[in-house]
């Protein structure tokens, strides 16, 4: 768990405005979380992580006074792209980020609320589902839903993967939940903050890849 807890969001002010900098910054550890799932066939799941971030930093290394929050920057694109806009910069890449963000915090809460395949504890496929379902299938056409189902039988055990959160060391199930549980109070307000501008603007696309 060292490596989410050692990288927490910041907590949301009351404006609930979310400040790029610190976002950014934040969310840069969050490609490591594929890592734990073991296997390299997560690899381009977190090129394209790693790719949406990328962008958006770009835009904002570009004029960090003007795109202090993230929502000060959509509304810059939205001006300065007219009709492209949202399907363009920055705007497009935290679309996606999003929902990545989303994906990892819905399986995390699934996991920490005790979810689980009765019959096989040790699994994690119940909450990688429950946070696929939630926050990417309806974006993904029949053969990206196909490519999750089968990677599913790629996702290590759950005991594996709590290890490696850990950084390796030998921590108890129940230890490593609580600071998850911790972890995901301002995980979780922050990506609400982010769906909730995209709501607002109407920046969402519904469109399938
Ligand atoms: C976006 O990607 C870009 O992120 C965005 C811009 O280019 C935009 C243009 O439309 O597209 O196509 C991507 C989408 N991202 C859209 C899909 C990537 C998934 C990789 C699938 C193919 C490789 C096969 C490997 C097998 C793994 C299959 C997993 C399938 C989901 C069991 C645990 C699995 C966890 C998976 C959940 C996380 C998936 C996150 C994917 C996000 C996504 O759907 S921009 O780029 O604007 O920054 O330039």
């Amino acid at each position: 768990m060292a490596l989410l807890m050692e990288h927490q969001f910041r907590q949301l002010s009351t404006d609930r405005q979310v400040e790029t900098r610190p976002f950014l910054d934040a969310v840069s550890y969050l490609p490591l979380f594929f890592d734990c799932l073991g296997s390299t066939i997560f690899a381009p799941i977190k090129v394209d992580l790693i790719g949406n971030i990328a962008k958006i930093k770009a835009v904002y290394d570009t004029n960090p006074g003007r795109y202090k929050t993230l929502q000060q920057l959509l509304e810059a694109e939205k001006e300065m792209y007219g009709s492209e806009w949202p399907r363009v910069g920055a705007t497009l890449a935290l679309m996606w980020l999003k929902r990545s963000l989303k994906f990892i915090q819905i399986f995390l809460q699934s996991l920490v609320n005790g979810e689980k395949d009765q019959s096989n504890p040790n699994l994690l496929r119940v909450n990688l589902t429950k946070g696929y379902d939630t926050a990417l299938k309806r974006y993904h056409g029949w053969l990206v839903q196909q490519l999750f189902k089968a990677a599913l039988y790629a996702a290590p055990y759950k005991s594996d993967f709590l290890k490696a959160l850990s950084k390796g060391r030998d921590v108890k199930e129940e230890e490593c939940l609580e600071k998850i549980r911790k972890f995901l109070v301002n995980f979780s307000a922050n990506i609400d903050a982010v769906y909730d501008i995209y709501s607002r603007m109407n920046a969402d696309l519904d469109y399938k890849v």
